[in-house]
């Protein structure tokens, strides 16, 4: 067969953001536009001789992207890519299989939440050998490859057969097509009690699961009503399909309206979940009950020792910095490391490698921990199960339990979506212009103590980065947060993170927007974001 070299062009704009490179689909089809990405990607991280992991969350395109893959991966001197059948795999099951397989990285194809169809999002990520995000040294590595490249390498072949699990071989690369599932699920069986919850819903616990017509769906059905005998059906939304069914697979109260109005109505399950595009968010409620996600990762924490993956007990906790602080307090107490990292699960992958931290959340619905180097949406509806199991007990009571006891932070996110850039770059100019200025102020009868734009220094290598958003904190333990989202496709996205602390007893069963009301119009008045941007009223609110 032969290998063509492709005289090429540098295509401007493909900075990879928070968790690699999305772009409106229509721009990954143009002429050369993913090859580019991925021969950056190769010249970067190297082919020659190696193994690496390929899946997608069968969004538009998927199936076409994978086949170019293969072909560059080929022509680049790879020995061996494992694909998922279908050219399918979630992110945590593609980071599984890398870290399995002792492989040398991956290539996600996968716009995660963003909806997927001709016209909406597609995307590409890589993963390192610790089946993590690669870190923005080699992400940056990337993006100024894509500015100076002059050429691609692509094999002439007929499409693989990625529809039947067995080998096969392209050029001189071996293609081993896998089940998607089979080992994830396997994975899942070594942490959590699979008696417990099998035991849970024999008892008439009922649950429903919402794949949003993507990823997860085939996991779903095959953990959760297979292997545990949760009743048929109750995985809906259960087939990826290219366009997600048109839904936006984002799982929050907005996008996963359906669900919420189930879990709010007569009738209620239990229990309810719903995950993203890629597999690696989870959003839970009980019945009657949101469980916001940075509370979400605070009773993980707290219970993880009742699942047999975590019962010698954590060794740390790791949330980013717009997360709440709810989980430090469970971290506190158990006399454990906390630590608060950037946005994006690239920035836990360290901490992780090096044994600091065993559970890991980021507000934004990802929880995860040691057992694979991303989010995982199915493990942490798994987590919450086996903690049902053995506590006996509803969500609205763990949930209530925990505030009582370690005091509740209030806690939303406000989304202002695509803002003109130029607007939403002016505003964060001018905050972070005013930062020095601001403690000592009142505003709403809270008193500024300090304000910074968030600086992380990692504290296994070392590696310094810088603006991670801005916070302002007050001296009552309330806080605002402001940055740009790095995974958007449409101007800016303006995040409003909004924290309040209550300590208790008192005080901790009021609405959250209601608790928060001081801290919304303190950070409108301060970033001046009608001024700036024209908004008053965010997209979405979780
Ligand atoms: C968002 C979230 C961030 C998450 C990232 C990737 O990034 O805020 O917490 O890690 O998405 O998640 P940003 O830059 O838009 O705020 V996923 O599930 O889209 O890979
Ligand atoms: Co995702």
């Amino acid at each position: 067969m032969t290998v063509h070299t492709v005289t090429t062009q540098p295509i401007a704009g493909q900075k990879p953001g928070t968790s690699g490179l999305r772009k409106k689909t229509p721009v990954f089809m143009g002429p050369h536009y993913l090859e580019n990405f991925v021969q950056s990607i190769f010249d970067v991280v190297g082919a020659e001789g190696k193994t690496f992991v390929l899946g997608g969350d069968g969004r538009y395109f998927n199936d076409r992207a994978a086949q170019v893959i293969l072909r560059m991966a080929a022509a680049n001197g790879a020995a061996r890519v494992i694909v998922g059948q279908g050219a399918l795999l979630s992110t945590p099951a593609a980071s599984h299989l890398i870290r399995l397989n002792k492989t040398d990285g991956g290539i996600i194809m996968s716009a995660s939440h963003n909806p997927g169809g001709p016209h909406e999002d597609f995307g590409v990520k890589f993963n390192m050998a610790n089946g993590g995000p690669a870190p923005e040294g080699v992400t940056e590595a990337m993006f100024q490859r894509t500015t100076s490249i002059t050429a691609y390498k692509i094999l002439e072949a007929h499409d693989v057969d990625l529809s039947a699990i067995g080998r096969s071989t392209l050029g001189g690369m071996v293609v081993d097509v896998v089940d998607p599932v089979s080992e994830y699920a396997a994975l899942m069986e070594t942490l959590f009690d699979f008696d417990a919850i099998r035991a849970l819903f024999n008892g008439g616990f009922r649950m429903r699961m919402d794949s949003m017509c993507a990823i997860t769906g085939p996991y779903a059905v095959e953990i959760l009503e297979k292997r545990l005998g949760a009743a048929s059906g109750t995985c809906v939304n259960a087939s990826p399909l290219p366009d997600f069914g048109g839904m936006h697979p984002d799982p929050n109260p907005t996008w996963a309206k359906v669900l919420m109005d189930e879990m709010f109505g007569d009738n209620a399950p239990d229990f309810g979940a719903a995950s993203d595009g890629d597999g690696d968010r989870n959003m839970v409620v009980g019945r009657g009950i949101y469980v916001s996600p940075s509370d979400s990762l605070a009773v993980l924490a707290a219970n993880a020792h009742l699942a047999k993956g975590y019962k010698g007990g954590l060794k740390g906790v790791a949330r980013s910095m717009p997360t709440s602080a709810a989980a430090d307090r469970v971290a506190d107490a158990l006399g454990i490391e906390k630590f608060e990292t950037p946005t994006g699960w690239k920035f836990f992958g360290n901490l992780l490698d090096a044994g600091r931290v065993t559970i890991c959340g980021e507000e934004s619905f990802g929880t995860g921990s040691d057992h694979v180097r991303e989010k995982d949406g199915l493990w942490a509806i798994l987590l919450w199960l086996n903690i049902l199991a053995v506590r006996g007990e509803t969500v609205a009571d763990i949930l209530k339990g925990h505030w009582a006891r370690f005091g509740r932070n209030y806690y939303s996110r406000h989304d202002f979506e695509a803002i003109e850039t130029v607007k939403a770059d002016a505003m964060m100019a001018s905050l972070r212009g005013m930062l020095k200025a601001l403690p000592g102020t009142v505003i709403e009868g809270m008193t500024i103590s300090a304000a910074d734009d968030f600086a992380y220094t990692d504290p296994v290598d070392g590696s310094v980065s810088l603006k991670q958003g801005v916070r302002i904190l007050f001296e009552d333990g309330s806080r605002i947060v402001l940055r740009l989202s790095g995974t958007g496709t449409e101007g800016a996205t303006l995040r409003l993170y909004l924290e309040r602390y209550v300590a208790g007893p008192e005080g901790l069963d009021h609405d959250a927007q209601e608790a928060l009301a001081p801290v919304i119009r303190a950070a409108h008045d301060l970033a001046g974001i009608e001024g700036f941007t024209g908004r008053v009223v965010p997209n979405v609110v979780t």
